[in-house]
């Protein structure tokens, strides 16, 4: 029996940032070593992702996660207990097998991901590094863009606006460390903005500032006042990235526009965001068609003939063949990535690896319900996938991977470097 042989897989309901059951996963080794992967979970989910298994019923509105936990402490234990935790691949490959089904509803993709990252995090712990050495070799050595969202709307705000992400990156900056001085500025001067003009009400599920604006295009306007006033040129130092989020309203070629409580079809979709495109510092912009509207996806990215970066979420879940389909339909240059979406890092990494096959960019992505597991940021470092998007800049629980990224950045010192603007994909950087 190796050193990095799992003695014990042991699983606990915690809570999530929504105050939602989640599950976390401890994995022992028989070296001592020991790793942690917790849950998050996403609210605006794309209908082809892996299944979060909840329990329905009527306690806590039917997201306790009792069957999950059970197959963590159960089945899962049983099927790992002395399997080699430095072969990830073999022990994703084993859930995968002992889960059966297409879409994780055995298991649960929630359980999954859990043990998943917690065996990965406890085979780095078997040899003393950190996750993102141990993913990447000395190689792992370039901090992420962070993408980073100054209003949160969408279904992280009572669909106050329809757009659910109002972002900011810093192209210009020149570590990770600026681009988080640079954005809390922004941060901050927007909440200012929002004290003044009557509008402030709080913070939306990812900590931005709720959006309590009349149109889409006030909050784009804000958000560009927000970036002059922190003292920064828009579009060049502080730059717009955008989730529309847009399966959320629109389906079968129709989208619903809430709050000017009218209906487009596709090519009025792409007009519009064509037409922001012009008017606004915009440098990515995050499911503007719906998942089901591939052929809105191809159209949309011609029409932006490579100025801009366009990124599935919905549209790819994560998923290393739908990257490849959409590579060969002209359909989008980026990827988001969440291991939840899948329920595997492996499966995640194949995702990235489909993506750097076919010459698109990658984001590692949190989810709108999260905890305080900073994963995902070894994630990005270890795998070089050059962008980072938790949320905006406030709550624990995304403070806390922004955090965990300036650690890295200063464990690496002068060996690191940052992805900056040219993580982006797409001309206008
Ligand atoms: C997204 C994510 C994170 P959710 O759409 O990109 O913002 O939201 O986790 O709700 O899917
Ligand atoms: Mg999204």
């Amino acid at each position: 029996m190796t050193d990095t042989a799992i003695a014990f897989v042991h699983g606990r309901r915690v809570w999530d940032s929504r105050g939602r059951p989640t599950l976390e996963a401890d994995v022992l080794l028989e070296c001592g070593a020991v790793g942690r992967g917790m849950a998050p979970a996403g609210a605006s989910t794309g209908s082809a992702e892996a299944l979060d298994l909840r329990d329905g019923g009527a306690a806590f509105g039917g997201y306790d996660v009792t069957d999950a936990l059970e197959q963590v402490n159960t089945a899962i234990a049983a099927a790992l207990a002395g399997r080699d935790a430095a072969d990830q691949e073999a022990i994703d490959a084993a859930l995968i097998a002992l889960d059966g089904t297409p879409d994780r509803s055995r298991l649960g993709a929630n359980a999954m991901t859990a043990v998943s990252i917690a065996v990965a995090q406890a085979a780095a712990g078997a040899v003393g590094e950190p996750l993102f050495r141990y993913l990447g070799g000395p190689e792992a050595a370039t901090l992420p863009l962070p993408q980073i969202q100054i209003f949160g709307g969408g279904a992280h705000a009572g669909r106050r606006v329809d757009i659910q992400d109002f972002l900011v990156v810093c192209p210009a900056a020149t570590s990770f460390a600026e681009a988080l001085d640079w954005t809390a500025e922004v941060y901050r001067a927007a909440g200012a903005m929002m004290r003044e003009t009557g509008r402030l009400a709080g913070v939306a599920d990812e900590g931005g500032w709720w959006p309590d604006f009349p149109t889409n295009e006030a909050a784009l306007e804000a958000l560009v006042g927000a970036i002059a006033r922190a003292g920064f040129t828009p579009g060049k130092q502080v730059a717009i990235a955008l989730d529309i989020a847009a399966s959320d309203f629109g389906r079968g070629g129709h989208y619903r526009l809430g709050l000017e409580n009218r209906e487009i079809d596709s090519d009025g979709m792409i007009r519009l965001l064509a037409g922001w495109v012009d008017a606004y510092p915009i440098v990515s912009i995050e499911d503007p068609l719906a998942e089901d509207d591939a052929a809105g996806f191809a159209a949309f990215t011609a029409a932006m003939d490579g100025r801009i970066q366009i990124v599935g979420d919905d549209f790819l879940v994560t998923d290393a063949a739908r990257v490849r389909e959409a590579a060969a339909a002209g359909a989008g240059n980026c990827v988001l990535l969440k291991p939840n979406q899948r329920g595997t890092l492996s499966e995640t990494l194949a995702a990235w690896r489909a993506a750097r096959a076919v010459g698109f960019a990658g984001i590692v992505s949190a989810r709108s319900g999260e905890t305080e597991d900073t994963t995902i940021v070894h994630l990005a470092v270890g795998w070089g996938v050059g962008q980072l998007k938790v949320g905006s800049f406030a709550r624990g629980e995304r403070m806390a991977k922004w955090n965990e990224a300036l650690r890295i950045e200063e464990a690496l010192g002068a060996r690191g470097g940052f992805a900056g603007g040219a993580a982006l994909a797409g001309r206008r950087r």
